[in-house]
């Protein structure tokens, strides 16, 4: 057998790019794939993810590489070996509150490590109606908490001072499991746009922070009435939640929503212990979360430990001085948390996400896709694309789920074919209409804000096709 040169991970890391060829590995096996990237059958881009390391989380993802034929192609591209002397992973920081987060997928575009904030690639953003677990995005405030399912216990605060404390297994046999398609949003997607107008407080999205799932758990509506509620309540009434994650001075993740959204068997809320056929990953709230279809991701809370209904929200900082929006005259000096009320349901919002900025296209048909969704449950009903910075437009086609009246919960993808010149230089742009014809914005100036969010100004791409 050849003998082969060993390689660290960190060589291996070294090329990610056709300039400082791709490498990639496989088992224990190093490849330079530089000259397959351009014939790759599942595109340039997507294979270019997985550059500077690991194949595996890639393939496990598209089940097209288990054939043999695909294995036998790599090994014309084997240049090394791992070392056997790789260094072990760097042991976890004696006292680092981080040191117990779950390992993650590779492909995740990290906007901060601790707390892990992460969007899934554009590439990969919109290739499925279902985000996958691994790259659903996630948004952590704080570090993850380790959950013995065993011992986990939910506090359910009834009417007159009455509790139920639910375990993991009495809250999946008393209530019906129901399941949800919903897609989440964290009130910052696309907050890097808005940066671009002015500088804001806050993790630089992409487009990114959203993506979508089957959520499978008890109905909110279910545990509360169960805990003794009645479907109607006289009065301003919130359900607060909080999470098992705590600040340094001990303060839970919190947030609230109406009592009456909670209770509506129309708003589907959940307490989902499911997140497409599996338990929740502990990104995504292992082993119980809230999902509030149709409002700011916000709200719907992580490692569940309470839910109380209180004459007031949530006295949460993420509820009261969080999460809200406010005039592009307002800055840090003069703002005033109080005046303006929290996000729940979000405004109509597409983007592009292929292709990517900065692209150089082939001449010929091109096929521009994104994603576009509205909150509130309210249906995307259009979406317009323009390749020439808005004078003309086209319809793009969608496709999603046919959801009953009031209750589109996910996103539709959509595409568009059109021919493009060699030679052009296009300004793609997208819109999206809802149901009740609320449109985006055309342009970000006039809804910027200080704390960067609710950002769905028109999705502006600019490429230039090759000659
Ligand atoms: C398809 C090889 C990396 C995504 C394929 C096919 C081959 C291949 C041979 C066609 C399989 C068939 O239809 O029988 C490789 C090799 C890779 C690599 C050698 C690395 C060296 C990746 C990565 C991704 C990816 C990292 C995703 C992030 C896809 C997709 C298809 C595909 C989506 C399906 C294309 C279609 O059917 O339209 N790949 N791949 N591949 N690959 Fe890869
Ligand atoms: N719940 C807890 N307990 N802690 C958190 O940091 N982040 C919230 C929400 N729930 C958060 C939380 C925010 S701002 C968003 S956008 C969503 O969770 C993100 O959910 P995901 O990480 O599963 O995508
Ligand atoms: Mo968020």
């Amino acid at each position: 057998a050849p003998r082969y040169p060993r390689y660290t991970r960190e060589e291996v890391g070294r090329h990610r790019s056709p300039q400082d060829r791709v490498w990639v590995t496989h088992g224990t096996e190093v490849f330079d794939v530089t000259d397959f990237v351009e014939l790759h059958p599942g595109g340039a881009d997507k294979i270019l993810l997985a550059a500077g390391g690991a194949l595996e989380p890639f393939w496990a993802l598209y089940a097209v590489h288990s054939q043999p034929h695909v294995l036998e192609l790599l090994r014309e591209y084997k240049v090394g070996e791992l070392s056997p002397e790789e260094a072990p992973p760097a042991a976890a920081a004696a006292g680092d509150p981080f040191a117990g987060d779950p390992p993650r997928h590779p492909g995740l575009r990290v906007n901060s490590q601790k707390p892990f904030n992460a969007e899934p690639p554009a590439e990969l953003l919109a290739e499925r109606f279902l985000t996958p677990n691994e790259l659903f995005f996630t948004r952590n405030h704080l570090p993850v908490p380790a959950v013995d399912p065993g011992s986990y216990r939910l506090r359910v605060e009834g009417p007159g001072g009455r509790a139920l404390s639910l375990s993991l297994p009495e809250l999946r046999s008393r209530f019906p499991k129901h399941e949800v398609t919903a897609t989440l949003q964290c009130a910052g997607n696309r907050r890097a746009e808005m940066s671009q107008v002015r500088p804001v407080k806050g993790l630089p999205w992409d487009i990114g922070a959203i993506s979508t799932a089957r959520w499978g758990g008890a109905r909110l509506r279910d545990v509360l009435l169960h805990a003794g509620f009645e479907e109607e309540r006289e009065g301003e009434w919130h359900v607060c939640f909080e999470g098992l994650d705590a600040d340094a001075g001990g303060a839970p993740y919190g947030a609230s929503i109406p009592y009456g959204r909670a209770v509506s068997p129309a708003a589907d809320v959940l307490l989902a212990y499911e997140m497409n056929g599996e338990e929740l990953p502990r990104d995504h709230g292992f082993p119980v979360r809230v999902v509030v279809p149709g409002v700011v991701g916000a709200r719907s809370v992580k490692w569940l430990r309470r839910v109380a209904v209180s004459p007031a929200e949530s006295p949460s900082h993420w509820q009261q001085n969080d999460y809200k929006g406010f005039s592009p005259c307002v800055d840090w000096d003069t703002v005033d948390y109080k005046t303006a009320p929290a996000i729940q349901e979000l405004p109509v919002q597409s983007a592009i996400t292929h292709p990517r900025p900065g692209a150089a296209v082939p001449a010929g048909e091109l096929t521009v896709k994104g994603y576009a969704w509205s909150g509130g449950g309210r249906p995307v009903v259009r979406v317009d694309v323009s390749l020439d910075g808005g004078r003309t437009w086209r319809v793009a086609r969608l496709s999603g789920e046919r959801p009953p009246p009031g209750r589109a919960w996910a996103w539709v993808l959509w595409e568009l074919q059109a021919p493009v010149a060699a030679g052009a230089e296009l300004e793609i742009v997208c819109k999206a209409v809802d149901g009740s014809y609320n449109v985006q914005p055309d342009s970000v100036a006039p809804i910027w804000n200080l704390r960067g969010v609710l950002s769905n100004a028109w999705h502006r791409v600019r490429v230039s096709v090759r000659d």
